[in-house]
């Protein structure tokens, strides 16, 4: 879209909606990750699906790419892909549950909220739970986090994020005063001088970003990638760190042992900027090269190589996902890492820094507005009393009518049906999918199973919308219009482009009705919650107003204006803040500090009876729990389903060949999925993808052990054993049926057919 072709803005909505004489453009962003990728949305008449996509080459993060989800996001949006009534489930007159049969929304509403509201009674407010997600608009969180604490009074509340980038979040607030995932802009990536990307694959989870470390090299720069597999993203590095699952914390000591042996720490930066170095020290000092090279399996040459290229380099990042952050001590290993770039000056300084990539496409909004168990809007602490009742008035109640601080994600969902004061007896879950993506997600499905109420609001039929006795479709992306948070901290306008189908309604508008149901009186909508995303919005604002995440200044107008604004913002007139920290840390004393962290091992180690570890992550063309990317042909013909990827030795040692069906057991159950063979995983390892359900679910296997601080489970380490099955009929047990042609697929790389595209 030229800028000749933009319209006069009718409302703020609609602002860069473009109108020429034959199609409306609107302007808007990618349904799925935290990258966000600029779209462009034109509709079509009559064809399978209403509208057209393509990326944006003005929007400065994805310069007009979008990966094969984004491409083909529009597919969720045909009537036929996705839930277009409430569903109800009846109880038959034996006590048992009936099927889910199409209700009206009145029905439906009715029951939702009959169902909450005679559990709060028989119970008490915390046995009411509600799930949130980081998918969801800024507004819809917001609204979410204020529904749960004054229309239900439940501190019972808590999200998938917390199964996300908890652990970085929680690490960043410790060591920098506030968690941003991104201190600076993507395109400052190739400015750096050496860049480490510590469990993090974005040539399949960000594809589009996988052009600022290209840049980074062709300027001189050099490029260390940490993953127990040679991933696409690790062939494209300079230097490859192929540790063991789960020690990533003695990999991060290790190197600061060298830095410090080696004269590489900046003792003026230290002496300045941070406090706590001692401390820190001293831990890395007892992780001397070859004891690190024990635990993490990387020889001593390799670590004094990266520690070296980091050390010596003038400016240096170090960029974390969820390979270091999903272990049980996760918080820790964070730390460690931020250490490193602590001690060699290489944080609050232009183009330098540690960074964590946020998954989630409101991955960062999600977790500043509420959702999560201990937080008030504005990323500010429930159990603050100044913030307390600065949200308080906001909303129109009293402070002390504000619940505390709940407990997270794992922990609520294991005690949903629990006997006693802890027992949650209904649920409402927005956003998530818990019975594919939890860990332990045997465990779930059984606690899901004994609510008194389950009520889910998603787009499509999700595996945890199958067990709901109230299922409420959701408007989605293009049908409606809300703000989203990426990665770097930049908010940004998603904008409607399609009129929903008949039947299904935005979430704002079912926590309006459903807040009236209930007899919710706030300030605000009826019953306190309005149900249009830029009043929302206005509210969010101001509830955020000097907390944390400062959208104060931030207004759809002037997201619309500057192509996003970058938080804090706390006025009108402020700029937002692309860089934090250049002038100084947001602790107390304005200094950064070092985690007094040493190395553990993981929850569960290998032994004689478990003796391989399993990690598990992404592929390409499928997203999270599947729920939506499982629904589009495209992305379904690219990865149809689980698999096991082993190393050659292994498959030799239990004499497997490719495609062969494998049982992969852990304590906690038992999977099927056919073998990948690759030497590009560790010969001690085995990987899952997570995005499938049925038997081939890698959550079925999974360790729910949390990080003590960040409560973030531990999905990338546990024990398994690997059996193999005999094939044919038997892999008939399979969930997803992966014979004939879809298993030749299987072979090749996933990624291949829906790449990153231009
Ligand atoms: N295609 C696709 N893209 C996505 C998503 C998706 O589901 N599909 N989800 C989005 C979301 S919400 C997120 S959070 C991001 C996640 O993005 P990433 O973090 O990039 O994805 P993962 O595959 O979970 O994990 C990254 C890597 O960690 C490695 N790893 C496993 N164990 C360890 C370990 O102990 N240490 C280290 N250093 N590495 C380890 C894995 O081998 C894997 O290559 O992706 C986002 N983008
Ligand atoms: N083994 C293993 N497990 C993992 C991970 C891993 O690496 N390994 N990663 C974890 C991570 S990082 C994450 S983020 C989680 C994610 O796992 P989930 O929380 O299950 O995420 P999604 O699959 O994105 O589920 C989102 C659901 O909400 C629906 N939805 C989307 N947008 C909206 C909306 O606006 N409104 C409503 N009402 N519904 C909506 C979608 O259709 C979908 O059913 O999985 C975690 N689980
Ligand atoms: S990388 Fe793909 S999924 Fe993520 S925002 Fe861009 S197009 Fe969407
Ligand atoms: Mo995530």
């Amino acid at each position: 879209m030229t800028p000749t072709t933009l319209t006069g803005a009718t409302t703020a909505t609609t602002a860069t909606t473009a109108t020429t004489a034959r199609t409306v453009t609107t302007a808007t962003h990618c349904p799925y990750c935290s990258l966000q990728c600029g779209m462009r949305l034109v509709p079509v008449a009559g064809g399978p699906v209403p509208v057209e996509v393509s990326g944006r080459e003005d929007f400065p993060v994805n310069r007009g790419a979008l990966c094969g989800k984004g491409q083909n996001a529009a597919a969720l949006l045909a009537p036929g892909a996705r839930l277009t009534t409430p569903l109800v489930r009846d109880v038959r007159r034996d006590g048992t549950r009936g099927e889910l049969r199409a209700a009206s929304w009145t029905e439906a509403l009715d029951r939702a909220a009959g169902g909450l509201a005679a559990v709060r009674d028989a119970y008490g407010a915390d046995a009411v739970g509600v799930f949130g997600g980081g998918g969801l608009t800024n507004e819809k969180a917001y609204q979410l986090g204020k529904f749960a604490r004054i229309a239900l009074r439940t501190a019972t509340i808590d999200y998938n994020g917390r199964f996300c980038m908890s652990s970085a979040a929680a690490a960043g607030k410790l060591a920098f005063g506030v968690d941003r995932g991104l201190p600076f802009p993507l395109a400052d990536i190739p400015k750096t001088d050496c860049l480490i990307l510590v469990g993090a694959n974005p040539a399949e989870t960000m594809p589009p970003a996988l052009r600022y470390f290209r840049e980074m090299r062709e300027n001189g720069g050099t490029l260390i990638v940490v993953d127990p597999r040679r991933t696409r993203t690790a062939e494209q590095a300079d230097l490859h760190l192929q540790p063991l699952p789960g020690t990533d914390l003695a990999l991060a000591l290790g190197l600061l042992h060298l830095l410090v042996a080696d004269g590489m720490v900046d003792a003026d930066f230290v002496a300045e900027r941070t406090s706590g170095f001692e401390q820190a020290r001293a831990a890395a000092m007892a992780h001397w090269p070859e004891r690190v090279e024990r635990i993490t399996g990387v020889p001593v040459a390799r670590l004094r190589e990266a520690a070296h290229h980091f050390g010596r380099a003038r400016t240096g990042m170090v960029l974390t996902a969820r390979g270091p952050e999903q272990q049980s001590k996760g918080t820790d290993t964070v730390g460690a890492w931020i250490n490193l770039c602590l001690a060699s000056g290489k944080a609050g300084r232009l183009h330098s820094g540690y960074g964590c990539l946020t998954g989630q496409g409101n991955g960062q909004g999600g977790r500043e507005h509420g959702q999560k168990a201990d937080q008030l809007p504005g990323y500010r602490s429930i159990e603050d009393p100044a913030a307390r009742t600065h949200v308080a008035a906001v909303w129109g109640v009293e402070p002390d009518a504000l619940p505390r601080s709940g407990r997270s994600a794992y922990e609520l969902l294991d005690s949903l049906g629990a006997d006693g004061p802890e027992g949650v007896h209904a649920l409402l879950l927005m956003g998530s999918n818990p019975v594919v993506s939890a860990p332990r997600a045997g465990r779930v499905v059984e606690r899901l199973r004994s609510l008194e109420l389950l009520v889910v609001s998603d787009l499509v039929l999700s595996e945890t919308a199958q067990l709901a006795d109230v299922v409420l479709p959701s408007t989605q992306w293009a049908e409606e219009t809300g703000t989203m948070t990426n990665l770097e901290g930049r908010v940004l306008l998603r904008r409607r482009a399609t009129q929903a189908p008949e039947g299904v309604r935005s979430d704002l508008w079912v926590l309006g009705e459903l807040a009236q149901r209930l007899g919710a009186t706030g300030r605000g909508g009826e019953g306190g919650f309005d149900t249009d995303p830029e009043t929302v919005f206005a509210e969010l604002c101001r509830a955020s107003a000097g907390g944390q995440a400062d959208y104060a200044g931030i207004s759809y107008e002037r997201i619309a204006a500057e192509d996003g604004v970058f938080w804090p913002c706390p006025a009108k007139d402020h700029p937002g803040t692309p860089r934090l920290f250049l002038d100084g840390f947001a602790t107390p004393d304005g200094r950064a500090r070092f985690a007094p962290v040493s190395h553990r091992p993981a929850a569960e180690e290998p032994d004689a009876e478990y003796p391989l570890y399993l990690t598990t992550g992404r592929v390409l063309a499928q997203y999270q729990s599947g729920a939506q990317t499982r629904r589009v042909a495209e992305l379904n013909a690219a990865a149809p389903g689980p698999f096991v990827e082993l190393h050659p030795r292994l498959a030799a040692r239990l004499g497997v060949a490719e495609g062969d069906p494998l049982a992969v057991v852990s304590r906690r159950g038992r999977v099927v999925a056919p073998a990948r063979i690759t030497d590009t995983i560790r010969p001690d390892t085995v990987f899952m993808p997570f995005h499938w359900a049925g038997t081939g679910r890698a959550n079925t296997l999974t360790n729910p052990a949390l990080d003590p601080t960040s409560k973030m489970p531990e999905f990338k380490v546990c024990a398994v054993r690997v059996e193999p099955l005999p094939s044919g009929p038997a892999s008939g047990r399979l969930s997803e049926p992966v014979s004939g042609p879809a298993s030749e697929r299987l072979s090749e790389p996933v990624s291949e057919p829906v790449g990153e595209s231009k």
